[in-house]
């Protein structure tokens, strides 16, 4: 049945997405949050992405209509999230984790690069950003992110809807949409890119493609421009309006996000914290060696 257009997101449909089998659950635009089988998990806004339980301490239950409905949700809104057992806490929960994220994965790209992060606690949220933004070869279109140990307390991921991000810059700031933004990364210092705040993508029409303020940014202006730490503030207090989802972690999350769509940051955090990322068909990585 065709479920009307919601429009607090982009390409979000109201009412229940989808059932995927047994243990999934789809939240429904009116009460995402009682709906949904992770109390801690908050949606900002009212419609329900997928929350699809998987057991994760026998064998792996991914069943072939999983996939599917993670690709939808990722293409439409930008991001889906599976949520382990919250009674699993398997010394082999990493293998089945990354296990699940490649399985799922492999729907989305064809390659995938795999890094630990880990911290100890972090005063400073992390910026808003588009992952990868200073990379020469292009962003990597999707990725995603696994919990082996969530933090005592903060360290939410949040995820942005860049599409509404740059329909209301457009809208409010037409002459900072169009300023650009050189990128470098301090750990690849050869890595640099250049977007305009908003960028026309190819597949998805306008898009915010950013990262909020740091060191190695370097805003591109005219005379006539607005002064940097205008383009900033505007840009980020749009942002604040375009919160998709706000994820508290639980051990055993899976959050796969659009990275052409959406943007992420991180809140400040305590205690040790642990979590997978999975790039897929990040353009720098285009080799393996065994
Ligand atoms: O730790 C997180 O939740 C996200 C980290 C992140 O965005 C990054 O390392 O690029
Ligand atoms: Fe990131």
């Amino acid at each position: 049945m065709e479920q009307p257009e919601c429009d607090r997101i982009s390409g979000g449909v109201c009412g229940v997405l989808r059932a995927v089998d047994d243990t999934a659950h789809a939240c429904e635009c009116s009460d995402a949050r009682r709906r949904s089988p992770y109390p801690k998990a908050s949606i900002s806004w009212s419609y329900g992405t997928l929350w699809c339980m998987l057991k994760l301490d026998s064998n792996l239950p991914v069943k072939e209509s999983v996939a599917p409905v993670v690709v939808d949700a990722v293409e439409r809104i930008g991001f889906s999230v599976i949520a382990a057992s919250p009674n699993e806490n398997g010394e082999h929960l990493l293998t089945h984790v990354t296990a699940v994220a490649v399985l799922v994965g492999q729907f989305l790209g064809k390659r995938c690069s795999l890094s630990i992060l880990e911290g100890q606690g972090d005063d400073a949220p992390l910026p808003v950003h588009t992952e990868g933004i200073y990379g020469r070869a292009g962003i990597c279109p999707y990725f995603a992110l696994a919990c082996l140990t969530p933090s005592e307390s903060g360290g939410s991921t949040r995820i942005y809807d860049g599409r509404r991000a740059a329909k209301l810059l457009r809208e409010r700031e037409p002459s900072i949409a169009d300023m650009k933004i050189r990128y470098r990364s301090r750990a690849y210092p050869e890595e640099i890119q250049e977007y305009s705040i908003v960028e026309n993508d190819p597949s998805y029409g306008d898009v915010l493609r950013y990262r909020a303020r740091v060191e190695t940014n370097q805003v591109m202006s005219n005379p006539t421009d607005p002064a940097e730490s205008e383009v900033y503030e505007r840009v980020d207090d749009i942002l604040r309006e375009c919160v998709a989802l706000e994820h508290y972690w639980n051990r055993g999350d899976l959050l796969f996000v659009n990275n052409k769509i959406t943007l992420h940051d991180r809140t400040a955090y305590r205690g040790a914290r642990v979590l997978l990322r999975m790039r897929i068909d990040e353009p720098a990585v285009t080799t393996f060696t065994y």
